[in-house]
């Protein structure tokens, strides 16, 4: 039988979301760490993409010729593989991932100047590609595929304050259409639940056991006043993954 992959970014607000769709539908696939920069040509060979065009993660590839290079494709096409689809409304739950996406693109440039400025965040996101041993040396590895992360998708490494702002502006809008009190179930997830709980990952990343982050880089993710500022959403975010991850 084909096996499918999904190559992915463990710690990645896109590759969690795609993965989560995938696991809520019980679909079965083998699942593959990429490495920025020195992973590049692999995925591109994995993923094909039209010339010009940048090869992402998450990718998911079904084995039988089947290859999503998005994650919002990735939730629509789990979603025919399952018994209940996530997306009730496509049109809005497509808007929803494009408004998020936007200040996801910010934030992408946040946490990756924090980074590069944080020799021991570089030793820990090297330690996620090598042996603990070799995380020293390859952290300017590390470096790099950051600063080539930042450059592949065209992001400033110095517009961490306009990214906050759009990220509080988002929350802002997003945080009365839900409902905090309701009881979570996995019978009541929705992929617009998933998008905006992978979203909190860039305000507190949720808890180790769902995506494992040592403590600088858990830094770099965190956005201290947003969470103090959201407390009831990150609460919900937390309650949202106990119940349906
Ligand atoms: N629209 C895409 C965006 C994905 C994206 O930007 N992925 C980044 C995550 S940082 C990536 O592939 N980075 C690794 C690389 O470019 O090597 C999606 O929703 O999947």
């Amino acid at each position: 039988m084909a096996t499918a992959s999904l190559y992915g970014l463990a710690y990645s607000p896109w590759t969690e979301r795609a993965r989560w769709a995938l696991d809520f539908h019980g679909v079965r696939y083998r699942y593959h760490e990429h490495v920025p920069m020195l992973g590049e040509p692999l995925l591109r060979w994995h993923a094909k993409p039209a010339k010009g065009v940048a090869a992402t993660v998450p990718l998911f590839v079904d084995g039988r010729g089947g290859r999503w290079m998005d994650s919002m494709a990735i939730i629509e096409h789990a979603d025919t593989l399952g018994a209940r689809p996530l997306i009730t409304d496509l049109s809005a739950t497509r808007a929803l991932a494009a408004k998020i996406d936007k200040v996801l693109h910010g934030v992408r440039g946040r946490v990756t100047s924090r980074i590069v400025a944080d020799p021991e965040a570089l030793r820990e996101s090297a330690t996620a590609a090598v042996p603990a041993w070799m995380a020293g040396l390859a952290s300017p590895v590390a470096a790099l595929g950051a600063r080539f992360i930042a450059m592949k998708h065209n992001v400033s490494l110095d517009q961490a304050r306009e990214s906050t702002a759009a990220l509080r502006a988002l929350l802002t809008e997003l945080a009365p259409t839900v409902d905090t009190d309701a009881p979570h179930t996995r019978e009541s997830l929705t992929a617009g639940d998933i998008l905006l709980a992978t979203l909190l990952q860039t305000v507190e990343p949720v808890v180790a056991a769902h995506i494992a982050l040592g403590p600088a880089l858990r830094r770099a993710w965190s956005e201290r006043e947003l969470a103090d500022e959201f407390a009831g959403l990150v609460a919900w975010r937390d309650a949202v993954y106990r119940a349906a991850r």
